[in-house]
């Protein structure tokens, strides 16, 4: 497998890299459409056809350094496992002041990398872009299900979730009485030209970016286990992302949930393509 970029041996030194890419092959609690397994690897391979200058922020991110670590080994005994085995990883990467970078894989596995993320900054905000609000305390007897990974993100940190549009009622009900966590739904923002202007406010400081792909409409990101109708485009996510990243300091971020479908290299060569570009976001804000 090649590194993130396909980037020549000098710029995927770690100790000279901005960024770590941590891949993590894990999707064995998904509920509907399993794969996300297989993300990583096709992430990497799309990301060596990338063109290395981003046109929009009309820079050469890779400059700045961009190292690929081994690929994490799916622990098989549950998500507590896996988070605490890509908790200890990213550790790792945040001791040498590198900025992580988490590949999916499915969901349950960013708690392990915002909770490392959080001790070092333990007054960040999470911004949390996806199609499902994932607020179960518990979804088959496990409090680490893909299901509950911004409920266990908004036990420690304030929440801003973009982009949602399935919601389970215990969900909605919790969020009646939970004045730290503030969505944005789908049809909120495809209705209101002006939803940044209430969601920027809320994003300052630092901030941890959890982005499950499903955020997207599926038809430009039909690759995800439980796609759903009326979401974002690429051009909804960039701006907004431009937008926090001129204000805030986004100092980790991870990208899941792409079940790469054989044959359509599309949803592939998107998310790889997003991935550069936040990266870009970020080093442009240092
Ligand atoms: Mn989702």
């Amino acid at each position: 497998m090649n590194n993130f970029g396909c980037l020549p041996k000098q710029y995927t030194n770690p100790r000279q890299a901005l960024f770590s890419v941590i891949p993590v092959p894990y999707d064995l609690t998904s509920t509907y459409g399993a794969g996300s397994r297989r993300g990583p690897a096709a992430i990497l391979e799309a990301s060596a056809n990338m063109e290395l200058f981003d046109e929009q922020l009309l820079q050469e991110t890779y400059l700045c350094g961009i190292h690929t670590d081994d690929v994490l080994e799916v622990d098989a005994r549950g998500p507590k496992y896996m988070v605490e085995s890509v908790y200890r990883r990213t550790k790792k990467h945040l001791r040498a002041k590198r900025v992580p970078v988490l590949l999916g894989g499915e969901h349950s596995v960013s708690f392990g990398a915002f909770r490392a993320v959080h001790e070092v900054h333990p007054h960040l905000t999470v911004l949390h872009l996806d199609a499902h609000a994932d607020l179960r305390d518990s979804y088959q007897k496990s409090p680490f299900s893909h299901a509950c990974v911004a409920r266990r993100m908004a036990d420690l940190s304030p929440l801003v979730q973009v982009g949602i549009r399935s919601i389970s009622s215990e969900d909605n009900r919790f969020l009646e009485h939970a004045t730290h966590i503030k969505t944005f739904t789908a049809d909120h923002i495809h209705s209101t030209p002006s939803w940044q202007e209430a969601a920027l406010p809320l994003l300052q400081g630092e901030v941890y970016l959890t982005l499950d792909l499903d955020v997207f409409d599926p038809s430009i990101m039909p690759a995800t286990g439980t796609p759903e109708p009326n979401g974002l485009s690429w051009r909804d996510v960039t701006l907004f992302l431009a937008a926090v990243s001129r204000q805030a300091r986004i100092v980790g971020f991870d990208v899941v949930e792409l079940a790469p479908l054989p044959g359509i290299v599309a949803p592939d060569f998107l998310t790889a393509k997003l991935i550069y570009h936040v990266m870009g976001l970020i080093s442009r804000s240092r």
